[in-house]
């Protein structure tokens, strides 16, 4: 994800909040709070059933211990972690008010007020790894626990007044289940205001896929061809699925591991399969004593217990790096950048121009605003952002339509070859004349059929989309 000046996405918006800023008055204000969403990294949230493995994969991400997966108050709230120092964190309550809060390593974060009073938690902390992304950290949501899907919903849809000050404007998700994502959940994320294209999906828990660590086949591998095939069939919902062992990354990545631990698992390394399943169930699991057992089994669950025996005669070090290519994790951080990241990127921009609508509708300079919003929406340089919109729109109103595979490619090619579907290498002639030919057919669509609101409203950026390719030649 970039953060770069360069970004024309960035320059477009950041010269129209300086022409908003120039209007004076409360204005200067506005363009400074529209500033700091559009320079502040974006924010992907992460959502699941509870215990799927959330809090685990932000950790592992973070490369810390921060987010609580034992703590029963702080599990059951939104939690916000961004990039900063000091280290500290900031309760929201439901009203809007901020809270500080003292956080320390080790220590469990008391809330001042009750969790259904929270409407998140906002915590920095100094780490590169969140540097160009904020992490949210989410309870889940599950038919079990009522109070921590509403407070899942609440943080996330973006609802109106009063409820507005509880959200915490996420741009795209990261989507964790394990087998298969209920109906439930993948109803759930449809009421996000998210496309398939900020969506990822992620196989949680893949060392335990299958038939687990004993298996007849290797449940990372299982995993692996399972997440392809459910990347397949959820198109519809997520841009790609990924496996992962949040375990194994999390403990590969927060510097868990000991030598001990290392010495521990190496001496395990003699022991049949069989025989060592027995082991860690036992009351007596000598050579290791109970604590060191359960210690073990916290830190690299049963898979990583019986495949992980050989690399550990290595040492730690050894462990860890076996740990991390393992958990599927540097994957999964790849697709946050490149794929589901550039679409934050137009998300976010979206959400500004959202913003100076809505400031539009309620202020006296409304002109001079409008004028400002729709000369920064006709950049060439904002297609992107206002196709994002115009997919939103068709997904959740008008899903059926042709226009939703036709926007969709206009939005996942870099070049023109792609967001055509031409091959890489496709002749210039052969570019332009199906630029050309899309035009028409758009143009055509838009005279003469009948077609819903958000249809007419997407032809005009398709249009406008064809209009740049072959202007840009
Ligand atoms: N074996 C295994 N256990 C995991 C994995 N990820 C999480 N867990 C365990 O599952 C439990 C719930 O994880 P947590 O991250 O708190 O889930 P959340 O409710 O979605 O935040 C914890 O005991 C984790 O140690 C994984 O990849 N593999
Ligand atoms: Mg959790």
């Amino acid at each position: 994800m970039t953060r770069a000046g360069h970004d024309p996405v960035h320059a477009v918006v950041d010269d129209g909040l300086r022409r908003l800023a120039a209007l004076g008055g409360d204005l200067a204000d506005h363009a400074n709070g529209l500033g700091a969403i559009l320079w502040s990294p974006p924010r992907v949230v992460i959502v699941g059933r509870l215990k799927a493995g959330k809090s685990t994969l932000v950790n592992a991400l973070i490369g810390a211990p921060v987010a609580e997966t034992a703590a029963l108050e702080a599990t059951k709230v939104v939690t916000i972690y961004q990039d900063g120092a000091p280290s500290r964190a900031e309760v929201v309550g439901l009203d809007g008010v901020r809270r500080p809060v003292a956080v320390s390593p080790g220590a469990e974060m008391a809330l001042p007020i009750p969790a259904a009073e929270v409407g998140h938690v906002h915590r920095w902390l100094p780490s590169a790894a969140i540097r160009d992304v904020t992490l949210i950290d989410t309870p889940g949501l599950a038919t079990l626990t009522a109070p921590n899907e509403a407070a899942t919903r609440r943080a996330l849809i973006d609802g109106v007044d009063q409820t507005r000050t509880a959200s915490v404007d996420a741009d795209a998700a990261v989507f964790l289940f394990d087998a298969t994502p209920r109906a439930d959940e993948l109803e759930f994320l449809r009421t996000l205001p998210f496309t398939p294209l900020n969506v990822l999906g992620v196989l949680s828990r893949a060392d335990g896929f299958g038939e687990g660590a004993l298996g007849q086949q290797d449940p990372l591998v299982l995993a692996r061809s399972h997440a392809a095939e459910l990347g397949r069939r959820l198109a519809r919902t997520a841009t790609a699925v990924t496996p992962i062992s949040g375990l194994m990354a999390q403990t590969a990545y927060t510097g868990a591991l000991t030598e001990r631990d290392a010495q521990l698992l190496a001496g395990l390394a003699p022991y049949h399969p069989l025989d060592l399943v027995d082991l860690l169930d036992s009351d007596d699991p000598a050579p290791l004593t109970p604590a060191d057992r359960d210690r073990l089994l916290d830190l690299l669950g049963e898979y990583g217990i019986l495949h992980g025996r050989g690399v550990a005669r290595s040492g730690a070090a050894a462990l860890g790096a076996w740990l991390a290519e393992r958990s599927g994790v540097e994957d999964l951080r790849r697709l946050m950048h490149a794929s589901i990241g550039r679409v934050a990127v137009w998300h976010r921009a979206g959400r500004i121009l959202d913003r100076l609508d809505r400031l539009a509708y309620q202020h006296p300079a409304r002109d001079q605003i409008r004028t400002i919003a729709h000369q920064m929406r006709s950049a060439p340089a904002l297609r992107q952002v206002t196709l994002l919109e115009d997919l939103a729109r068709l997904l959740q109103v008008d899903p059926e339509s042709p226009l939703v595979d036709e926007v969709r490619d206009l939005l996942a090619g870099d070049t023109a070859c792609g967001r055509l579907g031409l091959a890489a290498d496709a002749d210039p002639a052969l570019i332009r004349a199906t630029a050309q030919q899309r035009l028409a057919d758009a143009q055509q669509r838009a005279a003469f059929s009948t077609q819903s609101a958000a249809e007419d409203t997407a032809l005009v950026t398709v249009i406008a989309a064809y209009q740049d390719m072959l202007s840009a030649r």
